[in-house]
């Protein structure tokens, strides 16, 4: 998979992809990612991308033309034309599962803003998803394209290993992850709990589904309401047993 950011400050996309296993997936060719200056498709020799609004108020917004541009030099190096979103508080909520379609593409453009915005008329003509990664206000679209990329690529084959799968984790059936223990044993008078010294498998995964659905009611009821009503199988009631007879 390929991701193409374009961005007025590529140094800082790029130092934090290139840490970490987003890092050790670049170099080891299982995603690619690129981040193209907006300013270098500015035509005047100030290098200048941002213009006073029409209809005046307060900031700048970055005009039209330098966006357009790199997109369009984007797209040259692209076998279709790929989906394009743009990093805004307007947006839709980034989640899981929009993380799992943004996988599926062979190339994504994400498209960064900064100051006040973008000229309307080239966000019409080039974007295809408007995503945001919640209700709060960051400077610039930078911080949630990574975060974007991130959730991405993690999805993407041979990005994790094995051992830490996708599938195993939080999200991937709507709940959230069962708490987990490493050495020693004990740990500030804190015993590791029995059930995970006992070495009965069955037992484990059980005990750690209930940890997951009770933690998950606990945190985030909303997910934990969803789950129920997706997995009505598991919480049919048993049948009640019949109340002793007092005899005194
Ligand atoms: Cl995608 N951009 C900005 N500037 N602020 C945000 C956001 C995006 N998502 C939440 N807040």
């Amino acid at each position: 998979m390929n991701f193409h950011i374009m961005t007025l400050f590529p140094e800082m996309v790029m130092n934090a992809l290139s840490e970490s296993i987003t890092g050790r997936a670049i170099t080891n060719g299982l995603i690619s990612a690129e981040a193209v200056n907006i300013r270098d498709y500015a035509n005047n020799k100030h290098k200048k991308v941002d213009d006073y609004t029409y209809g005046g108020g307060a900031g700048m917004l970055m005009q039209a033309d330098p966006v357009y541009l790199c997109y369009e030099d984007i797209k040259r190096k692209t076998a279709c034309t790929p989906r394009v979103v743009y990093l805004t508080p307007q947006g839709n909520i980034f989640d899981q599962r929009m993380a799992e379609e943004f996988s599926r593409e062979e190339d994504l453009i994400l498209l960064c803003g900064h100051y006040e915005g973008i000229d309307e008329r080239v966000l019409e003509e080039i974007v295809t998803d408007y995503v945001s990664i919640g209700d709060y206000i960051l400077t610039g679209g930078e911080l949630a394209a990574m975060i974007v990329v991130d959730a991405v690529s993690r999805l993407c084959p041979g990005v994790l290993s094995n051992s830490d799968s996708p599938e195993t984790e939080s999200f991937s059936d709507g709940l959230l992850e069962y708490p987990q223990y490493s050495r020693p044993e004990v740990w500030h008078g804190k015993r590791v709990p029995e059930v995970l010294l006992s070495g009965d498998h069955a037992k484990v995964d059980a005990w750690r589904h209930d940890m997951s659905l009770l933690r998950t009611m606990e945190r985030r009821f909303d997910l934990y309401k969803k789950y129920v009503q997706s997995h009505p199988e598991e919480f049919v009631p048993k049948k009640p047993r019949r109340k002793k007879k007092k005899t005194d």
